[in-house]
């Protein structure tokens, strides 16, 4: 017994051999992993003493899956399906001890020991849809023998943990040993069942569950149909589906071959590699070079919020979710009230969809303070500023807050576009100063943009960083210029949306195109949701643009059933008659003859200029990294996960080609269009974004 590789153990208690993993961070199953679990396994299985094994692992989790690192590298023998034999096929009974998570292919090997026992606090699961794959390795046909196949579609669909009460009771574990016992807990399991002469129980020879569901194909259409529109656009939950349907149809090896040719077509698919891909970005945005790991942060015990709107309301509740109190600020109390009238409101909702408790609520409620003065905010940690978004009452406002609140405090703004840096200097402590960027409805948009001003300090960074983790944000670190990140290239495609339908298209047309793209909605449904008459005013208005024209016509967008597209009571969109003539009245009047515009170049001209802004927001060092940029657009605007992000796209598409596609349209790009520096230059040399080091 002893060590059997550099991550692999092999050790006796009485008869019980117990084979240990130790490979951080996560033990996942990478080749020395596997190698080690087929070697230990022959010896704990030639070793006469040993009556049964105990299979374990150090550190902070159980085997959390395949070692994404290998995947679309060459596949280093054993492959998992040896060690998954070796384990079920083990003449002698193998119990997995579980803690932390237990997924992908980590549960696959769990699934293939005998027993499985687990302390309360672990968590089960089979996440591989999330990067666009399959349990490749015999989930798809072992769990639905377990948990039946609607709890199977459910749990391969969603990727989602299921936590140890659950998988006790749907089968998946067998016992649950009491917390921090793990090991002793396990060995203490494999000897009662040496001692009662338990079977060697393999989870593919029971087939009671699918054979049960066989026949009622009713199970997998009312499935299908009932997530259509959440899995629009992906590929891997599809061919998950598909792959249950195999293990309630098929025999168990036959499912196992169905299974690995899906795996393998998803494995070498675009979906998967940029799935991948941002599985890794969502871990590397937290890491800022010049701001080491261990730079001291501030104690974020009380906020203040200066704005009970839709921002200020909705940035408030991401602190009261996490416990942390918040005294909101407003000018009056009509706006006050109705601020946390909407707060409750939301509260409710949530309630009543049974995600939270009534008493959470009141919990929740509880920790925010309504206030009509500043002063109130002298004693807080950080202070958000969520007003008007105008310069001047921005200044105004932190001139104030420079004078009210304690020193040590972070000010911190959640202006969408404006100039950090002046905002600061309406302060003598501009290295406090930073920008909060949230995304309407702020309690539940994922991305939170960091805008770090010249100024601000390493410490105010680093504590915004970890206060955005606190409160369940995904942060990515930005520079200061127009719109930050998200905006600025939100505005390259705008300008081009809008040129386009002075061109031909029409508003439904461009919509189309990046809707059957991935995107949630196209640029002009999202106007209508937002409504055109922000920023609009009637006294103001020249008819100067199409907006104009049609605030003017109190075609407001979806509030007044009619903007660029009409909405009946359902508020479902259909094309409009009355746009289309303001549109081509308005190219009359510019002189301008409709041309039919491809689905091709429309999709071209409203992401290629994207592309280039975010190239030039890299050459000028506002992102960090170009997987950064990626992150805030796959969390901030919806783009399609599965296409991995703006800059990840463009390397699928080859850089040469979107460089090309730029010159082509160069002419229609306007008079101010440069393509970026940084853009021809990797293009020229025929690299990617992602070679960037
Ligand atoms: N492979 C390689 N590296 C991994 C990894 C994995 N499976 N999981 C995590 N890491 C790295 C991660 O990049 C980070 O590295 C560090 O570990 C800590 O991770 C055949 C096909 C387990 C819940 O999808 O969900 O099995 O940034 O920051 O917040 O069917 O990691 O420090 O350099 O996330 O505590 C299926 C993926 C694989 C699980 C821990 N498994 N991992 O969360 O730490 S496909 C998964 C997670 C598969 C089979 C198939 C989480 C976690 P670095 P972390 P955490």
């Amino acid at each position: 017994m002893g060590a059997i590789n550099a991550v692999t153990d092999l050790a006796l208690d009485g008869d019980i051999a117990i084979l240990s993993l130790n490979s951080p961070p996560v033990n996942a199953l990478s080749q020395q992993v596997r190698d080690g679990l087929v070697k230990a396994m022959k010896a704990a299985v030639e070793n006469s003493a040993t009556k049964s094994i105990v299979l374990i692992c150090e550190g902070k989790t159980f085997i959390a899956g395949a070692d994404i690192t290998e995947f679309g590298k060459p596949p280093q023998p054993p492959l998992l399906p040896e060690v998954e034999a070796a384990i079920e096929n083990s003449p002698k009974p193998v119990v997995a001890a579980i803690h932390g998570t237990a997924l992908g292919g980590g549960l696959e090997v769990a699934l293939c020991c005998h027993y499985r026992v687990a302390v309360p606090s672990a968590k089960c699961g089979l996440p591989e849809v999330n990067l666009g794959l399959l349990p490749g390795a015999g989930g798809t046909q072992r769990l639905p023998r377990i948990v039946g196949p609607e709890q199977a579609l459910e749990m391969v669909t969603s990727g989602k943990h299921v936590d140890a009460k659950t998988a006790h009771a749907n089968g998946l574990i067998d016992e649950i040993v009491p917390e921090g016992e793990l090991r002793a807990g396990a060995i203490a399991y494999a000897k009662r069942i040496v001692a009662e002469k338990r079977p060697l129980r393999k989870v593919r020879d029971s087939n009671e569950k699918v054979v049960a569901a066989r026949g009622k194909p009713q199970i997998f259409a009312d499935f299908r149909k009932t997530n259509a529109r959440k899995f629009r656009g992906f590929l891997a939950p599809e061919y998950n589906i598909r792959c249950i349907e195999a293990a309630v149809n098929l025999p168990f090896d036959e499912g196992l071959k169905f299974e690995h040719k899906l795996f393998v077509e998803l494995l070498n698919g675009t979906q998967s590699a940029a799935q991948r891909y941002v599985f890794f970005a969502e871990r590397q945005v937290w890491k800022i070079p010049d701001v080491p790991e261990d730079t001291p942060t501030i104690p974020i015990k009380k906020v203040g919020v200066i704005g009970a709107g839709t921002m200020g309301g909705g940035i408030s509740m991401n602190f009261a979710n996490v416990g942390i109190p918040v005294t909101i600020v407003e000018m009056k109390q009509e706006p006050l009230d109705r601020g946390f009238g909407v707060i409750r409101k939301n509260y409710e909702r949530t309630a009543k969809s049974g995600r939270i408790t009534a008493a959470d609520v009141d919990k929740r409620m509880g920790l925010l303070t309504p206030s009509l003065k500043l002063e109130d905010l002298a004693d807080c940690d950080l202070v958000i500023e969520a007003v008007f978004e105008n310069m001047d009452v921005k200044k105004d406002v932190f001139g104030k807050l420079d004078r009210i609140v304690k020193q040590g405090a972070i000010l911190a703004t959640n202006t969408s576009y404006l100039n950090v840096n002046e905002i600061a200097s309406a302060t003598q402590r501009p290295e406090w100063v930073i920008g909060l960027h949230f995304f309407s409805p702020a309690n539940v948009m994922r991305l939170l943009e960091v805008v770090r001003g010249a100024k601000t300090s390493k410490q105010v960074i680093a504590t915004s960083m970890q206060l955005a983790k606190r409160i369940g944000k995904i942060a990515a670190l930005v520079g200061v210029c127009h719109g930050f990140v998200g905006n600025r290239m939100l505005a390259a495609r705008q300008t081009q949306a809008n040129a386009m339908i002075l061109e031909g298209a029409m508003p439904w047309d461009v919509d189309k195109v990046l809707y059957e793209f991935g995107m949630p909605m196209g640029p002009f449904a999202m106007a209508d949701l937002a409504g055109l008459d922000i920023g609009w005013s009637r006294e103001t208005s020249k008819g100067a643009t199409i907006r104009d024209v049609l605030c003017e016509m109190d075609r407001r967008g979806q509030k007044t059933g009619a903007g660029f597209y009409d909405y009946d009571a359902e508020r479902n969109a259909k094309p409009s008659p009355t746009s289309e003539k303001v549109i081509k009245d308005f190219m009359a009047k510019g002189g301008t003859t409709p041309r039919k515009i491809s689905e091709e170049e429309i999709l071209a001209r409203c992401i290629y200029p994207m592309i280039n802004e975010g190239a030039k927001i890299l050459e000028e060092k506002i992102a960090i990294r170009p997987s950064d940029i990626d992150i805030v657009w796959i969390n901030g605007y919806g783009w399609p996960v599965y296409r991995g992000g703006p800059m990840f796209y463009a390397d699928t598409v080859g850089l040469t080609n979107v460089v090309a596609k730029l010159k082509e349209y160069g002419p229609k790009l306007g008079s101010d269009f440069r393509i970026s520096p940084l853009l021809e230059k990797l293009a020229s040399e025929g690299k990617r974004f992602q070679d960037m080091k």
